[in-house]
């Protein structure tokens, strides 16, 4: 009875917030100003570039590599990061740390924000403060989401995974949609980046409150979010209606929300949204399917399966676990035919340094935590097991194998939440490159394909 008390009052406390959304939505941001010049140039230096060097082949393709799903082929033009198999990511050309010193912090707060990495992501230039605070404004005024969304996140049954739900409330979210609305009446293709813009700083802003609807459904015996403050930032804001407050823990979502965002444009979930928006469907049903490959355990699920896995580990063996037993309970999982989940990478050969990031936070922050001391002894022991074993490419831990356990020990111990957070830090990386795909006119993504029988043909083989 309590629980459809608090439905209804959630439902009523959302439809508000629609209206009074809608009503205050200003652009106190003036990044689409800034995208109205950027764009024409580049794509008047896109345009050139293809005049004078269109037909330079830039690669080969193997059998392997068909086969091999696809590793190595340069087959895509992403904007916003590009990854080096041995330094990791850099976004518009800026490493991990170096977006740490540059990029706007809030008051208080050692982490950068979020919003600046999207304006990076998006412009190719660092911020300025009023900058980024324009951001967060603008999507704290975006935030609130449509009743029937909340209602169908009500009525979910709890037994549905968390990402399945945020990944249905994306797909009703584009009852929302400018691009799609735009597109039905017929608006002219040069004008189909502004309404991905739009669509895409919607879906950002409204993210966290779809996401905290679910987790306080789950995990809170439903109870409402709590009402966006338009004075705090995306991250502050997320963390809050979550129903934490502890100052660290903000900083620790503004640090995850910023490293998880973007990996070039291969990985799953950035190909997959971009390959959907291809088809011109809109940025909420291009996000949905990156998210569906987002939820698969070997690209972001594996944050659950880590502490899942970690979790089976201590029933197994205890709290203190000697390096001998660790390596035995290791050696059982790949004989046993599975993954060390947190383990390898399609691209990276060394360490990663979103991992290394989590590390130097956890290092400051939470240096005593056990599960901290066990992912410490993870990296020691794990790399060279998979490197006797003779398969993984890559033996290093990769972003998953560390931020788990950090929000354990904040308490956000539910494990099976953990992907959906990724997917909202997911969101800044495949929005940004969102608006360059329409702005670049990108056409439909459709490659070839061949069967066993042509391919053989083609390399002489029957
Ligand atoms: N544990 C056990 N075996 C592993 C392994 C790991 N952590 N990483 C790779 N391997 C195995 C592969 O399963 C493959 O085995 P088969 O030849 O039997 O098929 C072999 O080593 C070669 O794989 P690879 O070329 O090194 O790796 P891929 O590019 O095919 O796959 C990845 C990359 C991430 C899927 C793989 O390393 C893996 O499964 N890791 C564990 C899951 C994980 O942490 N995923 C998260 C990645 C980051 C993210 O996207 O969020």
């Amino acid at each position: 009875m309590s629980v459809v008390n608090n439905v209804s009052r959630r439902v009523l406390l959302h439809s508000k917030n629609l209206v009074l959304s809608t009503r205050c939505v200003s652009s106190s941001t003036n990044l689409k100003e800034v995208l109205e010049q950027k764009v024409p140039e580049t794509q008047a230096d896109v345009k050139e570039f293809r005049k004078q060097h269109g037909s330079k082949v830039v690669g080969e393709v193997q059998v392997d590599m068909m086969y091999g799903g696809m590793r190595g082929i340069k087959g895509l033009v992403t904007e916003t990061s590009v990854l080096d198999p041995d330094e990791g990511i850099r976004f518009r050309g800026y490493t991990i740390p170096e977006c740490q010193e540059k990029l706007p912090k809030a008051p208080g707060g050692a982490e950068p924000l979020p919003e600046g990495l999207f304006w990076l992501l998006v412009t190719g230039d660092i911020p300025t403060e009023d900058q980024v605070k324009a951001l967060s404004n603008e999507w704290a005024k975006r935030a609130a989401i449509p009743s029937h969304v909340v209602q169908m996140l009500n009525n979910f049954p709890t037994t549905l995974h968390p990402m399945s739900q945020f990944s249905a409330a994306i797909v009703a979210l584009n009852s929302e949609s400018k691009f799609a609305e735009a597109y039905s009446k017929g608006v002219h293709k040069s004008k189909y980046w502004e309404f991905a813009y739009e669509d895409g700083m919607n879906l950002i802003a409204k993210l966290p409150t779809v996401a905290a609807t679910i987790y306080r459904n789950l995990y809170r015996e439903g109870s409402s979010v709590c009402p966006i403050n338009t004075d705090l930032d995306w991250s502050a804001n997320f963390s809050a209606m979550l129903g934490y407050d502890d100052k660290d823990f903000v900083d620790l979502l503004r640090l995850y929300l910023f490293l998880h965002s973007d990996h070039e444009g291969g990985n799953v979930s950035a190909h997959a949204t971009h390959l959907i928006g291809s088809a011109l469907s809109d940025p909420y049903l291009s996000f949905a399917g990156g998210m569906n490959g987002l939820a698969g355990p070997l690209h972001g699920l594996a944050n659950q399966e880590v502490l899942v896995w970690i979790s089976k580990l201590r029933e197994t063996l205890g709290g203190d676990v000697s390096d001998d037993q660790l390596k035995e309970f290791i050696w059982n999982t790949l004989q046993s035919g599975q993954v060390v989940p947190g383990f390898g990478h399609a691209v990276l050969r060394k360490t990663d340094p979103r991992y290394v990031a989590q590390r130097e936070f956890a290092l400051k922050h939470m240096p005593e935590d056990p599960l901290f001391k066990l992912t410490s002894q993870l990296y020691k022991v794990v790399p060279d097991i998979l490197l006797k074993q003779g398969k993984a490419k890559n033996p290093w831990p990769n972003v998953d194998a560390h931020s788990g356990v950090i929000l354990w020990h904040y308490g956000l111990t539910e494990m099976n939440y953990y992907t959906v957070m990724f997917g909202v830090s997911r969101a800044l990386g495949t929005m940004a490159s969102l608006i360059w795909d329409r702005a670049l006119g990108f056409p439909l993504e459709r490659p070839k394909s061949m069967s066993t029988e042509g391919l053989k043909k083609l390399v002489g083989a029957s």
